[in-house]
């Protein structure tokens, strides 16, 4: 058996903190959501952020807002070539969202489980898009779909002294 010596022992330790501030930098814990607006004006936001904080999440940052056309365009860039481009600035800018930001160990892909897929008639039984979402299209909440834009998308919505 090979003989642990004490160079072989303070490799071991480099190793090992290197790996625990790696994982903490990569670690995903938070995500991006709004409550849609047609989920706003039915009054299910507070039932949709009841099952957030059920589900275990924690709201870091949470506020009502009427995104104008050209901020939602700007949130949706992303989607510019997609035929239903306009249709979504159009029906995001229609009414006030709830924008939120969620902390959870493996916050992105739980809250995209949790929500269920984009089109309600796809989503799981129990999931808030089961539950909410009128269409494809009025599908209650969004979801971030990868670390790099919940950060993104936290940052155009809030402030650091707006979250906690
Ligand atoms: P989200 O970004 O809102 O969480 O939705 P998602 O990832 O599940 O779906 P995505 O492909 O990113 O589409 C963004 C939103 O655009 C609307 N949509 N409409 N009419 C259509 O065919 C259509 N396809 C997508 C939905 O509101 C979708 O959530
Ligand atoms: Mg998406």
């Amino acid at each position: 058996m090979t003989k642990i010596t004490k160079e072989i022992l303070e490799d071991i330790i480099i190793i090992s903190n290197f790996a625990t501030k790696f994982n903490f930098k990569t670690m995903s814990n938070i995500t991006f959501t709004m409550v849609k607006p047609e989920a706003v004006e039915a009054k299910n936001a507070g039932a949709i952020l009841n099952r957030i904080e059920n589900a275990g999440f924690r709201i870091v940052a949470l506020k009502k807002v009427h995104l104008s056309a050209s901020r939602a365009a700007e949130f949706y860039a992303v989607h510019k070539e997609r035929p239903f481009y306009q249709e979504l600035i159009d029906y995001m800018s229609s009414g006030p969202i709830m924008a939120a930001i969620l902390e959870k160990e493996n916050a992105v892909s739980d809250f995209r489980k949790l929500i269920g897929a984009t089109n309600p008639e796809n989503a799981e039984p129990g999931t808030i898009r089961a539950d909410f979402a009128e269409s494809m299209a009025k599908n209650a909440v969004h979801g971030s779909d990868s670390d790099e834009n919940a950060q993104i998308e936290a940052d155009f919505h809030f402030s650091v002294d707006e979250r906690f």
